[in-house]
This record gives structure tokens, sequence and C-alpha cells, in this order.
């Protein structure tokens, strides 16, 4: 089974996202996602340059060798650009094999170790009458664990706070106001938010204190601190967290330190994920022999594909770490179907991001995977079960959009 064609697919629908879609001689097709929030272009074209000449003519069936072939071979190893392309390409290889065997995904990776995956979704309020109300919003649609991010006394735009003018554009997952990382927000230069550190420490405790009181003790609740603080306030923070029982507190530190996690670890007991920048196993290598976290953010999407992913929760599992992948609306449909697909396979499952796709994405990438009671399910189709509609696509042209830029009040840009 030979790779015929290979298709770089830029699109837009609510946001940018890049697809790539691999034929075979004999008629089958597979995608991958390679989305890389604004940088996409980046991607693409170390696809279509670098890559694609080197797809055509391969037998489909050699994965890993392939998967060897772009990593190694390349000389210049790792990076968000270099692995969002090969998982794209391994993806797509993934679902051809699949479909080739006429079987989903998930039952050429060992089948099912479980009937659905545990998501959690993002509540946010400006205030905590909004949050409340997003909670309520949440836990209506089935939801089960619940992300809390909230505006900050003293600063006008906080991430992960949802801004009602992304009701307005229509481009949120529908009605509501849910934060969206980019497509409300577009324009030719990113939007700066602001940052203090202090004013987040003092405020969040009391948040969670409010959310514990309100929606009761068994309700299973994750903070998102976006790599803003140093190790000590990390450490702080995950302290005066203890109370709350949190299932996790998310990427506390910049993920270049790899060690700062220890002088965290030291201090509290509060379960710490990190990962959704990282894209090797070897950004992990530390955090798991040290056991210095409890759960791996990385996405099928930014992680060299299943094979990439599947060798980091393997190496995961042996120190009882978890899975956690990340799953925003910047990961595609094709990036969150194949990771329900490799989720509901591994042994070491611990819960999946799903922040639900625009209307307008679900016309681009018809899905199968279902989300019901708060637990994503893979179908029975044959490979991922996505198809991508070329048509539809073409209404949605690619538009330059960025991430915000941070920075502290006295304008010095921080981390974001
Ligand atoms: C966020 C991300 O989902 C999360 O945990 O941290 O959405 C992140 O900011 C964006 O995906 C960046 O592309
Ligand atoms: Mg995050």
């Amino acid at each position: 089974m030979l790779i015929e064609s290979v298709d770089v697919l830029v699109s837009s629908p609510g946001r940018n996202f890049v697809t790539l879609r691999i034929t075979t001689d004999d008629g089958l097709t597979g995608l991958g996602d390679a989305t890389l929030n604004g940088r996409e272009l980046a991607v693409a074209v170390y696809l279509s340059e670098h890559v694609v000449p080197l797809l055509v003519g391969r037998d489909a069936a050699n994965i890993e060798d392939t998967w060897q072939y772009l990593y190694r071979g390349a000389y210049w190893r790792r990076g968000p650009v270099t692995m969002a392309a090969i998982a794209a390409v391994d993806t797509a290889l993934w679902d051809i094999m699949a479909k080739a065997a006429k079987m989903p995904l998930y039952q050429l990776l060992g089948g099912r170790s479980r009937t659905g995956l545990l998501t959690y979704g993002h509540a946010s309020g400006v205030d905590l009458p909004e949050l409340f109300d997003s909670i309520r919003e949440h836990l209506d649609e089935g939801y089960r664990a619940i992300r809390v991010q909230t505006g900050i006394p003293g600063l006008p735009s906080v991430y992960g706070v949802a801004h009602s003018s992304n009701a307005a554009t229509g481009t949120g997952s529908g009605t509501d106001s849910r934060y969206d990382y980019e497509p409300a927000r577009r324009g030719a230069l990113p939007v700066e938010e602001t940052w203090d550190t202090r004013a987040y420490l003092r405020h969040i405790p009391g948040v969670f204190e409010a959310v514990r009181s309100e929606f009761g003790p068994e309700l299973t609740l994750l903070h998102d601190a976006h790599h803003r603080l140093t190790p000590i306030q990390a450490a702080k923070l995950g302290k005066s967290l203890e109370p709350y029982d949190l299932f996790w507190l998310e990427d506390v530190t910049p993920a270049e330190n790899q060690s700062a996690l220890r002088r965290v670890r030291e201090h509290t007991t509060t379960p710490l994920a990190i990962g959704e920048v990282f894209n090797t196993i070897w950004d992990y290598r530390e955090l798991f022999e040290e056991q210095l976290i409890d759960y791996v953010r990385s996405p099928v999407t930014h992680a060299g594909g299943i094979t990439g992913l599947r060798r980091i929760f393997d190496f995961a599992s042996i120190y009882q770490i978890k899975s956690g992948a990340h799953g925003p609306t910047d990961v595609s449909p094709v990036g969150l179907s194949a990771a329900i697909h490799l989720g509901i396979a591994i042994p070491n499952f611990g819960i999946q991001e799903y922040m639900q796709h625009s209307p307008a994405t679900h016309e681009v990438f018809r899905t199968t995977y279902k989300f019901e009671g708060g637990m994503l399910a893979p179908s029975d189709a044959p490979g991922l079960g996505i198809e991508y509609d070329d048509e539809a696509a073409a209404g949605h042209p690619y538009e330059r959009a960025y991430l915000p830029v941070n920075r502290l009040l006295d304008g010095t840009v921080h981390d974001w």
C-alpha cells in the first residue's frame, strides 16, 4: 500500500486549522492534524516543502519507520513545528491502516480499556456570579469535571476568561460566551493582556472557596496557571489550594525549566499537570523519573502523533502518571479524535480536556465521536471516524490570527 498523494489543507472554519490528507494507491485516505495556534503556516510550509516530497511512494504500512525517518532523518529534531508535522503524518497513517483493517483505530491500539473518557470543560467568568453561571451551564451539558478561571480585580482581561464579545461573534461553541484563544479577537497584531501575579495569588484561593461552598465537595475542579509563576509562587498557590481538593493545577511555571517543579513539589500535595507546549518524550524525562508531575498534557497533535504520544504515556505509566491530553479548540476534530482513540486504549488514562468546537468547525470536519454524560467515546467507524469536507472548507479561507501577548502592569513582557 503505497502513498500516492498528500494534501496540506489550510482552512479557517471558526478558527485556523492545518490538516494533512494522505491518499494511497488503493484509494484509502487518512487525516492528520498539524494545527499550531498562531503559527499555522509555518507547519503547512514545513509539510509541503520538506515532508510531502519524502512521503510519496513510501509504504503507508511502515508507520514506525516513517516516524523515525522524519524525526531522526531530519538531523534537526524536536520543536513544535517539526513535531506537529510528524504528528499529522503519523496520525494519517494510523487512520489509513485502521481503515485498511476495517477497524476503528482504538482496536489497532489494543482495544477498549474503558467505556468512555472523562472530560473537563472550561468554565469562566469575570466575577463569581458569571463564573457560577458558567459552571451551571457546563453541568447542564453533562460535564462532571470543570476547569475554573476567573477575572482578577484590577486586571482588565485575563487569560482563559470569556469576553462577552465571544458570544456576539458566534465563533465560540454556539450560544454561550466561552473563551476561545483567538478567533473572536482576530486582528493585524496580537491582543495584549495584562498580568499581576500578586493580585492573582490573593484572589484565586477565595474563588475556589466560593466554588466549593456553592457546588459542594464532589465536583471535580481544575485550574490552569498558564506558565506565569515562579517556583516559589507556584508552591504558595498549590499549598493555598489544598483545602479545595483540585484534580490538578496546570502549567504553574514556564515549560522550559522542568526542574522548577521540584521546588513546587516539595511544598504542595496539589496534583500537578504540565506539557501542552512540550513536544517530545525528552521534555518529560526528568519529570517522570523524579515523579514531579501527576498528569501529561501533551496532545497527539503536538507530540509526534499517536506513535509519539503513546510512547510518552507508556513511559509515564511506570511512575503512576496519567494522561490529561490537551483538547482546546485549536486541536482540530482530527487531533481530538486521535486523542479519543488513544485514550480509550491506554491503561493510564486520566482525563481529556474537551472545549467543544464551533458549528462552523463541524461543517468542515464531520465527526462521529459522541459526547454524553461528560464522557467522550469513539465511534466504531473505521479509522479515526472523521471526514474532511473540501467544499465546505473552501468557504473558510485562512486568516492570520495570533494568540495574545501578556505584559505586566509596567509593560514588561511576561510568560503567557
Ligand atoms: C490552554 C490552551 O486549554 C488549555 O489548557 O492552556 O487552550 C492554550 O492556551 C491554547 O491551546 C494555546 O494554543
Ligand atoms: Mg493549559
